[in-house]
């Protein structure tokens, strides 16, 4: 009896390593172009309400900037970059617990379903507001600025809160 016995071929795919790594600059650095040439979409479907942003403790630390978001558009897409205007830079945050200690990292791309609320709060989702502008005193407002995956943007302002306020 011929018994084919593990034949398990060595599927060895081919590496053809197309090493073109021309034109894959990430970055270009022309971020002193001016850019207001480029008129922003707006997104769809976007209601963002209660957006607060908290200022550190200490200041030049990061704030924070929390919101609800509900979305009702069609279109399947994800928070792909967040501006707080005035910051010199900023980023969503995903806070965790880890070995019983809370610590936060970069949040995964955050998909918007429609009809499911997207809470940045605290403990949670949030923006985090590098490099403040000493311009953000509390009661005042800043310009938030959520870009999505297709590109629409949505921009709302954010009410500032003192470090001890409510969060
Ligand atoms: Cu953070």
């Amino acid at each position: 009896m011929n018994i084919f016995k593990s034949a398990a071929l060595p599927l060895i795919a081919p590496l053809v390593a197309s090493a073109s790594l021309l034109g894959l600059a990430a970055c270009s650095g022309d971020a002193d172009a001016p850019t207001e040439a480029a008129t922003p979409t707006l997104a769809e479907g976007i209601t963002v309400s209660n957006a607060r942003l908290v200022l550190a403790p200490v200041a030049g630390n990061p704030a924070a900037v929390y919101f609800d978001l509900s979305y009702a558009g069609d279109a399947a897409v994800t928070l792909a970059s967040v501006t707080v205007d005035g910051a010199g830079m900023s980023m969503i945050h995903q806070t965790m617990e880890k070995d019983g200690a809370m610590t936060m990292m970069d949040a995964e791309p955050v998909t918007l379903v429609t009809g499911t609320p997207v809470q940045f709060a605290p403990g949670g989702l949030h923006v985090m507001a590098m490099q403040p502008s000493d311009a953000w005193k509390p009661g005042e407002t800043v310009s938030i600025t959520l870009t999505l995956s297709d590109g629409t943007t949505e921009s709302f302002d954010a009410v500032v809160r003192a470090a001890g306020e409510e969060r």
